[in-house]
């Protein structure tokens, strides 16, 4: 089976946790995608919810869907967000912002009561850091902030090299937020509860892509079929 299809299997699993009435966060990526594309058809066919979007392009694909939108300024809480990942490991902690739009999924994902993770199998891993750490940072003081990064690589017991994230042209990629990103590549993280926590205290430092205990529920489709991981 083809990897969309694997997919859109694991979008098609975590639309069955949907209920009528529910605000939604609706992620971004290759995955997300599928299960806005599922969702819009159930909305076409009845189904009564309001999305908040990850990113921009989850925002101009959920109206082309119809599926209603709404903001975190309008709504308390969102009932459920389902978003993909670039790896999950067994504690469900993830690495995320391979497409740029953490910064917008961790605000979704921290205001919603569940999140669940979608993804083709090749995303569970033993240990997160293959996949460079996306961070992502205010351009304004760029070398103090990645010296800053450098030294809490340094104290949960890992190190790489830091490549600054570039558009098609060669230009620092910009995300929807005006900010830029460096990604780590950090092999295997030690200690990536800490590692988070350190980051996120980093002036400069406006989202990292560490996830820690944010998602409960994890569904990934493979060839021998799909897992649900809580
Ligand atoms: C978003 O999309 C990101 O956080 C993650 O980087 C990416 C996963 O993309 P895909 O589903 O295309 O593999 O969820």
């Amino acid at each position: 089976m083809n990897i969309e299809a694997l997919k859109r299997q694991a979008a098609a699993r975590a639309l069955e946790e949907v209920r009528d009435g529910m605000k939604l966060g609706l992620g971004t990526g290759s995955t997300a995608k599928h299960f806005v594309d599922l969702l819009g058809e159930k909305v076409r066919a009845g189904l009564n919810v309001v999305g908040v979007p990850t990113s921009e392009a989850t925002r101009i694909q959920a109206e082309q869907c119809g599926v209603p939108l709404t903001t975190l300024d309008e709504v308390d809480r969102l009932d459920l967000t389902v978003d993909g990942a670039d790896e999950i490991d067994s504690a469900l902690n993830l690495i995320k912002g391979g497409g740029g739009a953490l910064l917008r999924e961790k605000i979704v994902a921290a205001a919603s009561d569940r999140m669940i993770v979608i993804a083709d199998d090749s995303k569970w891993v033993d240990v997160l850091g293959r996949f460079p750490l996306p961070v992502e940072l205010v351009p304004f003081g760029l070398a103090a902030t990645r010296r800053a990064m450098a030294g809490a690589f340094a104290e949960t017991g890992n190190s790489g090299q830091m490549v600054l994230r570039k558009d098609k042209d060669g230009h620092a990629f910009v995300t929807d937020g005006g900010h830029w990103i460096v990604d780590a590549q950090l092999g295997r993280i030690s200690d990536a509860p800490r590692l988070a926590g350190l980051l996120t205290s980093i002036p400069g430092v406006a989202e990292h892509g560490l996830f820690i205990g944010l998602a409960s529920l994890a569904v990934l489709a493979g060839s021998q079929g799909i897992r649900v991981i809580e």
